[in-house]
């Protein structure tokens, strides 16, 4: 039996769960609590001594990495799926390999920085800094920009006209940029970012579309979460009116 651990706040655990629920496939899901910091309990240090979210058992057998993951189901359950997700043919396959290798420097840094740094460490009362928030800002626009330019400037989906496990990936993480409107200060919100990139929003809602009931399902706690961050720095902005 297959087992994956994982926590609706974490963006690679998101791309992970659409693909299994999407493609029924036979994988138990485990969650662990980021917010009660249940990674960095022994149970779970047990499985996966660095604590992160996701990761994968079958058996004694325990793999990390989100993407990994993604592959490793996609080529165990072949059978399963549709081909469009993991194509077989060497070029295809390398394309979305190729996408899913330029998300973690790109995509994942970028926004992963930004929302660490702009919203959740301040709203935590974590330290947080204003050089990574720079830094996650430029590393955003490059990579929205690569992705207008480049893996969407021809072709409907990142590595084709079909949605693959690359497109789960790269796009949980930049939907995680409705958290912005949740931030302390007036920051750029997701509208604002996503304005200049007309391909990239209409990619959005196609891998939106193509994935649903299971995207709403899946994002519906970070959702909820925006939600009360928005309403507490409301709420917060109003009494320091008075
Ligand atoms: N490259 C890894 C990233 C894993 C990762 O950073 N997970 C975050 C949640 S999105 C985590 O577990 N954070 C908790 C911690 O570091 O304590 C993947 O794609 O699976």
């Amino acid at each position: 039996m297959l087992t994956v651990y994982v926590d609706m706040m974490s963006q690679p655990a998101r791309a992970l769960l659409i693909f299994i629920r999407l493609n029924k496939l036979p994988v138990k899901e485990v969650v662990i609590n980021l917010a009660r910091g249940r990674n960095r309990q022994d149970e779970y240090l047990e499985i996966y001594k660095l604590g992160k979210i996701p990761c994968l058992k079958e058996g004694d057998w325990v793999l990390p990495e989100s993407a990994t993951i993604l592959r490793y189901l996609a080529r165990t359950f072949s059978d399963k799926i549709a081909a469009h997700w993991y194509p077989e043919e060497s070029k295809a396959r390398a394309k979305v390999e190729a996408a899913m290798d330029w998300h973690h420097s790109n995509t994942r840094q970028g926004c992963m920085l930004l929302i660490w740094n702009q919203v959740i460490a301040p709203a935590n009362g974590q330290p947080y800094s204003e050089s990574l928030i720079k830094r996650a800002t430029f590393v955003l626009e490059q990579s929205l920009q690569a992705l207008e330019r480049y893996w969407l400037a021809d072709t409907t989906f990142v590595a084709g006209d079909d949605i693959s496990i690359a497109d789960l990936l790269i796009c949980t993480e930049l939907v995680m940029l409705r958290m912005l409107d949740g931030a302390q200060d007036e920051v750029r919100d997701m509208e604002a970012w996503l304005k200049p990139y007309p391909k990239v929003r209409t990619w959005m809602f196609g891998v939106h579309d193509s994935t649903e009931p299971y995207w709403s399902e899946v994002h519906a706690i970070m959702h909820a979460a925006a939600r009360k961050l928005k309403e507490r720095k409301f709420h917060e902005t109003s009494l320091s009116k008075l």
